[in-house]
């Protein structure tokens, strides 16, 4: 294992705990004896979550694992994903609830009830089959956080069409890469959106990315800033003209438990990102499972907000198919933390009197910055389960996030999982587990994972090592787009004599056999819980006409987790390696990928560190960008290069 950042290591010596209160236990959703339940028969088990859904037709089978690492659940299932999320709630009388309680970010608000949810959906669904689009298309959606997004997505499930959301800060070329590799025929998006109380341009964007993208025949546009758009006749569709005048009922088709739903695209080791496929009827068991047990969610009396962007996964398993399957209400905020001030969350949760919050822990970590007497300001009584993701959260985020927002009562859930799991794997159970700050403590019931060594055999309690799942999952990834081989490399290769899936995440067990996270074991960095490939933000510097090379390294960072460190050699003595220069790429960076891979810092080096094969020796890099003692040099072809870089480093040029 690699050396252990000081927050990895004050995370290791964490022994707090915290039982769940008797009143909270004797509610709660999940019970202690679902372990025992799951482990003695997985497919039962499994078989019973699925009957939380409405099947057109039962599968036959629970799992065929015959051609693995291909799985199929629920063999020869029928279901709509979205008259799952969606009618069958209407139907059974709760049409009236509120599905969607949105805020946009400059104040204005729109509340949206099942029975509004599903026409808007039925008539999105119409005007998709108007311009053609049909079970198996593409729809790439680039939206931010309003209704249309939701309702995009549902309508394409609707109809069997896969959606593939595109982050709404991702550039034209980001936004392009996706498009093409996922040949989608429409593309979703909005004139703009509102940032930080600005409108900025997003249609304008979409533009620049699809000039000559063959596979586009309409672009469809939302109206939200009201800003002049470029526009092109024969090709751009406004929403609204589009789809209000559509009918409100359509028909859904019943379609096969494998049927693919969506590709969402996330970091690789490579510069190319990676076109995660997700199927229908696995996939929306263990969404809406894992969001009933893990947040305790009570239809018709919890008010729910998840504060993800649906351009994560994190948005489509816990704002759109989890939550919406267990006939959620729930907040949906469209914009920054802090606009118009530092309290606007506790603001939301004070007046829709929220009861489950699931955050990240860069966003905790911010929250602890801005200081603890803004939240102090509100009600925030009515929460009562938090939860955090898409990093290892420290212990003193996670106990500050207990005190300061859920007074000290509220159980904390760190819930592990991927884009490649589709939902969430390992987690304490509210109401079960005594919690551990900083651990997200057991797999789930119904899953397995273990922490192994190199040869693939398992730790013992106190050990590290790799996190691998040794068992089938039914929300798991079905592949990578187009790229069957790259799946089997990158997932089932590291452990194939074991056939374990390598989660790319490195483990420990304490004494009591709980998991603690330790971070990524690849090239893969986190920055406030994005997933950003070194190679991708390599690639960028290097397209730059300066740059004759560059590596790039996570170094650990106070809060945003990870922070990008660049190192680059330019092109020539003709540049200088001045401020401007070092800004130019930063931007340079930002415009390539989009404005969270901007580096935090630009180091301008005349060398490398590199082995004698020419590897890049990014270990080294690290401890420069951490300001560590340097480790082991002596694989380096020439150990005086690290002297120069941290000499470098150190004068601040
Ligand atoms: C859901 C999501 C996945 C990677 C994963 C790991 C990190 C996510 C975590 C966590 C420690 C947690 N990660 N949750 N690390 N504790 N609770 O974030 O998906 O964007 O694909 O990222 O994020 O490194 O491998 P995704």
């Amino acid at each position: 294992m690699t050396e252990q950042s000081p927050a990895l290591q004050n995370l290791l010596t964490e022994n707090r705990t915290f039982q769940p209160s008797e009143e909270f236990t004797q509610r709660a959703n999940a019970k202690a004896d679902l372990y025992d339940k799951a482990d003695s028969d997985r497919e039962a088990f499994w078989a019973e979550q699925a009957e939380r859904l409405h099947w057109d037709t039962k599968w036959s089978q629970v799992l065929d694992w015959s051609e693995a690492p291909f799985a199929k659940w629920f063999v020869g299932g029928k279901l709509n994903v979205a008259y799952n999320c969606v009618d069958r709630h209407v139907e059974a009388g709760y049409g009236d609830q509120v599905a969607i309680h949105w805020v946009g970010e400059p104040g204005d608000t729109r509340d949206i009830t099942y029975a509004q949810l599903k026409d808007e959906v039925c008539r999105a669904a119409n005007a998709l089959l108007s311009l053609g689009v049909t079970a198996h298309d593409r729809v790439a959606i680039q939206l931010q956080m309003v209704p249309e997004a939701i309702v995009a997505m549902l309508a394409c499930a609707r109809i069997g069409a896969l959606h593939s959301v595109v982050f709404g800060g991702f550039s034209p070329t980001a936004l392009r890469q996706r498009v093409d590799d996922a040949e989608a025929k429409v593309v979703i998006t909005s004139d703009g959106q509102y940032r930080r109380g600005k409108a900025a341009p997003m249609k304008a964007n979409v533009d620049e990315a699809l000039a000559g993208a063959e596979s586009v025949e309409k672009v469809i546009v939302v109206r939200r800033t009201g800003a002049e758009v470029p526009w092109t006749d024969g090709r751009d569709l406004w929403w609204h003209e589009l789809v209000d005048g559509q009918p409100a009922e359509h028909q859904p088709e019943a379609f096969d438990s494998e049927h693919p739903l969506y590709i969402l695209y996330t970091s690789g080791t490579t510069g190319k990102p990676k076109g995660i496929l997700h199927t229908s009827g696995g996939y929306l068991t263990q969404a809406s499972y894992t969001h009933h047990v893990a947040f305790d969610h009570k239809p018709g009396e919890d008010v729910y907000w998840c504060t993800a962007d649906i351009g994560w996964v994190t948005g489509h398993s816990y704002i759109v198919y989890g939550p919406l399957s267990n006939r959620v209400t729930q907040v949906v905020y469209e914009g920054t933390p802090n606009t118009p001030h530092e309290g606007r969350h506790w603001e939301i949760i004070q007046n829709y009197k929220v009861s489950i919050y699931y955050t990240a822990p860069t966003l905790i970590r911010t929250f602890m910055k801005w200081g603890d007497e803004i939240p102090a300001k509100y009600d925030l009584s009515s929460l009562r389960v938090l939860g955090s993701v898409g990093e290892p959260i420290n212990p003193e985020a996670w106990v500050w996030y207990r005190e300061h927002i859920g007074a000290g009562r509220t159980p904390v859930v760190d819930t592990w999982w991927q884009t490649e799991t589709g939902a969430i794997m390992i987690s304490p159970l509210p109401g079960v587990t005594a919690t551990k700050p900083g651990s997200a403590q057991r797999p789930l019931p119904g899953i397995s994972a273990k922490v192994v060594n190199d040869a693939g055999t398992e730790v013992p309690h106190g050990g590290g090592g790799y996190l691998v799942l040794d068992k089938p999952w039914p929300s798991m990834l079905r592949g990578i787009w187009g790229d069957n081989e790259r799946y089997q490399e990158t997932y089932w290769s590291r452990f194939a004599a074991q056939g374990f899936y390598f989660a790319g995440d490195g483990a420990k067990y304490d004494d009591d056999g709980d998991i603690w996270l330790l971070g990524r074991v690849d090239d893969v960095m986190n920055v406030s819980g994005h997933r950003i490939s070194t190679t991708e933000v390599e690639s960028a510097l290097v397209s730059h006409p300066t740059v004759a090379e560059a590596a790039v390294v996570g170094a650990s960072d106070p809060t945003t987790g990870q922070g990008i460190v660049a190192f680059v050699i330019l092109r020539g003595s003709a540049v200088d390696g001045g401020e401007e220069a070092v800004q130019e790429l930063r931007n340079h960076v930002a415009k390539e990928i989009g404005p969270i891979a901007k580096p935090r810092q630009i180091m301008v080096v005349s060398e490398l560190p590199k082995t004698r094969s020419g590897k890049i020796m990014r270990r080294l890099l690290r401890d420069v960008a951490e300001d560590r003692q340097i480790g082991d040099v002596t694989t380096l072809a020439d150990s005086s290069v690290m002297d120069l870089i941290s000499a470098g480093m150190k004068s601040g040029k």
